[in-house]
């Protein structure tokens, strides 16, 4: 039987308020949603393991290291220079006012815009002890698989990870946990594929592998016409130098329902199996959802269910990771259905 490992710590960050369109208002992500999760887990019975801690090295091999320096004491930095108790940059270096390139380092304040790229991140007291706890939750799901007991492993992380790129977090996520993941698998057992199916672009994914023919990374996401993190996730966005063709974007148009949605995902399924990768590491958001306010998609727990078939059926060993997903009343149900598909069920 597939596992689960989640873990506690993740309570310790609970933003209070985050800034939608200029407006403080309650957060989406919330430490329930992992009890909504766990609900689904529950419904298939997958027997759940607390994550073991690796050293900060494993989160080194993609995030650079004053990103994480940053993650780490940011907040303590912020409260002695004077800082609410939870800290959101208010000026980023845009294009627009940026001469002569990016200066000066180390400067808190400067940090805060350079590493941030939008306002509903914020750093609060327990954000470094929650980020590093999802990333050690992935690895510990993803040794799983390296030793080879289970042909399926879930990875129940929060906050989630794939908007967090190798020098930028944001968009609820501060570490990337399917790249961290990925990199160890990649650097056990080459090559690795990452299929990411959370309703939001995975630019944080896509960046760290941009040039890396090893990972192989597709993303099946809103179009950024009207999607966030809309900046990014373009069909045109292909990999670069050696990692070149080595990304695919699949983009929905707005309001998808299930039909399509399967149909998208066959395109990017076609792609991964054309692509003899020794495992497959799935960024499972459930934030297509109908009734999720992030997204426009009008997803059932059916789709769900045909994705982890699919996944099934390509029959390689596979880490899944939580992303996104806010529908909580609506989350247990795709996620269990989801999770017996996958294990065959
Ligand atoms: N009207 C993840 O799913 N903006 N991040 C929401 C809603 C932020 C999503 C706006 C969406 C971030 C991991
Ligand atoms: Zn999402």
């Amino acid at each position: 039987m597939p596992i689960t490992v989640a873990g506690n710590a993740h309570r310790q960050h609970a933003p209070s308020e985050v800034y939608v369109g200029g407006e403080l208002v309650p957060p989406l992500e919330t430490p329930e949603r992992v009890d909504a999760l766990l609900r689904g887990v529950r419904l298939v019975g997958w027997p759940i393991h607390g994550p073991r801690e690796f050293p900060v090295a494993a989160v080194e091999a993609v995030h650079d290291r004053e990103l994480i320096e940053h993650l780490r004491s940011g907040w303590n930095d912020a409260q002695d220079a004077g800082w609410p108790p939870q800290v959101t940059p208010d000026v980023f270096p845009h294009q627009g006012i940026v001469c002569d390139g990016l200066r000066g380092s180390g400067e808190f304040r400067r940090k805060m815009g350079e590493l941030c790229f939008d306002c509903s991140s914020p750093l609060t007291a327990g954000t470094w002890i929650a980020a590093k706890e999802a990333a050690d939750v992935s690895l510990t799901a993803a040794e799983c698989l390296l030793i080879g007991r289970e042909r399926v492993a879930y990875a129940l992380c929060r906050p989630p990870g794939h908007h967090a790129g190798p020098r930028v977090y944001g968009g609820y996520c501060y570490l990337n946990n399917a790249a961290v993941a990925a990199h160890r698998l990649a650097s056990e057992q080459r090559p690795v594929a990452i299929l990411d199916i959370d309703i939001h672009h995975g630019n944080g994914t896509q960046a760290v592998f941009y040039d890396d023919p090893d990972v192989l990374t597709v993303s099946v996401h809103e179009h950024p016409e009207f999607g966030y993190p809309y900046y990014t996730g373009y069909p045109s966005e292909r990999g670069n130098g050696p990692g070149i063709d080595h990304n695919l974007n699949v983009t929905l148009g707005r309001g998808c329902v299930d039909d399509v949605y399967g149909a998208a995902l066959e395109a990017a399924l076609a792609r991964i199996e054309s692509f003899a990768s020794s495992c497959l590491v799935v960024s499972l958001g459930l934030d297509g959802l109908a009734e999720d306010p992030t997204s426009e998609a009008r997803l059932t727990p059916r789709a769900y269910a045909a994705a982890g078939a699919a996944l099934r059926d390509l029959n390689r060993p596979t880490l899944v990771i939580q992303e996104g997903g806010y529908a909580q009343a609506r989350v247990p149900e795709a996620l269990a259905r989801f999770l017996a598909a996958i294990e065959g069920l």
